[in-house]
């Protein structure tokens, strides 16, 4: 962004980086200390992890675009520019929470069911019930791994049935297999159903194929509101309340998973696959505000993925550290209004990788 841009507020990374501790008075994060790395630049506090943000670098099936593997850690850069003051909270973040960035998830498995395996292991230890887990990928295909690591969650104890997922799209994510891959991001959704889940709402779809058209009207599990109805200037504000009333009367065990696609193209022109048509950003923040305030239900984790480093403007990864704060300041409400208590003894930092073979024995059936 040109310097002329840059809010006096806030100060860019760079200028962060360059300049020394006594210029940076301005700002919460900067006078406690700006730590590079972290998000929202927050500064360590101690063992205490009352939300874990989670780096999936994962790119393996991705159509169109490419980088979504540099995506989280641009996120978390870009991060150091959103206000740390949430409006609904009415505090500044943390606002008492300990937000622990993980170290990332390292990348390793030398097929796509290894990979997969691997994101499931590394997710595991971060679902025992004691912390809100935010993963940040990452192409879309990291759901049905996130689903798989949170069968162990409390308030699923193994059963998937029981969960929610919460699906914000261009695509509906409901293909068979792409490219004759069935695990590939155009396939999340689908293969989420497959693991179990007992229902799947999904907003802004536009992008979609006749195989994809039938699931969502054969499929009882998948409610789907399409960006046509939900952005239209003649009843959109009509079907866009619908949404919001399906989302507060969910109940039980819920998942958010933020593609960023599902905004319209022009808020994240860099993501793997932009659409026009989307999600304005507000209704992005209303949906996350209307699920996390459904008076039944309760957020046990969420995702913001194919998050792509944009050069000259950083808007994509901009948008997408607003919604991931966006998410966090939510948790602390929920939490804050009795939505959410710990199911499990804090288990502090530093937890080890499952191990785990499920989805290797999938790809080989
Ligand atoms: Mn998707």
């Amino acid at each position: 962004m040109p310097p002329d841009m840059q809010s006096n507020r806030r100060l860019t990374l760079n200028n962060i980086k360059q300049q020394p501790q006594e210029h940076l008075c301005k700002g919460k994060v900067v006078s406690e200390g700006y730590v590079e790395g972290n998000f929202l630049g927050l500064p360590e506090m101690g063992e205490n992890v009352d939300i874990a943000v989670l780096q999936l670098p994962y790119e393996l099936t991705t159509s169109y675009g490419q980088g979504t593997a540099l995506g989280p850690a641009a996120c978390v850069a870009a991060s150091a520019q959103v206000e740390l003051f949430d409006a609904e909270l009415g505090q500044d973040l943390p606002a008492g929470a300990g937000i622990f960035t993980a170290p990332e998830w390292n990348g390793e498995g030398g097929s796509l069911a290894e990979q997969l395996d691997n994101i499931s292991g590394y997710l595991q230890p971060w679902f025992a019930g004691d912390c809100f887990p935010l993963a940040l990928g990452g192409e879309h295909g990291i759901l049905p791994p996130l689903v798989h690591a949170a069968q162990n969650h409390p308030l699923i104890g193994g059963e998937l049935n029981r969960l929610t997922v919460v699906q914000i799209d261009a695509h509906a994510d409901l293909r068979s297999e792409l490219d004759g891959e069935p695990y590939s991001h155009a396939c999340a959704a689908g293969r989420s159903l497959d693991l179990g889940i007992g229902r799947l709402l999904q907003v802004g779809i536009r992008a979609f194929a006749k195989e994809e058209a039938e699931v969502i009207q054969n499929d009882e599990r998948v409610t789907t509101f399409f960006a046509r109805e939900t952005q239209s200037s003649i009843h959109g504000d009509a079907a866009w309340r619908r949404w919001l009333d399906t989302l507060q009367n969910l109940s039980g065990p819920v998942h958010l998973t933020i593609d960023l696609d599902g905004l319209d193209g022009s808020l994240v022109p860099a993501t793997g696959t932009p659409v026009p048509g989307g999600l304005s950003f507000w209704q992005a923040i209303e949906t996350i505000e209307a699920v996390f305030s459904a008076p039944n239900a309760v957020v046990i984790s969420a995702d913001i993925n194919e998050i792509v480093t944009q050069e000259g403007t950083p808007l994509t990864q901009f948008t997408a550290a607003m919604l991931a704060t966006k998410a966090i300041a939510a948790h602390i409400k929920a939490r804050n209004e009795g939505r959410w208590t710990a199911k499990a003894q804090p288990a502090g930092r530093d937890r080890e990788a499952i191990q785990t073979t499920f989805f290797k024995q999938q790809l080989s059936q």
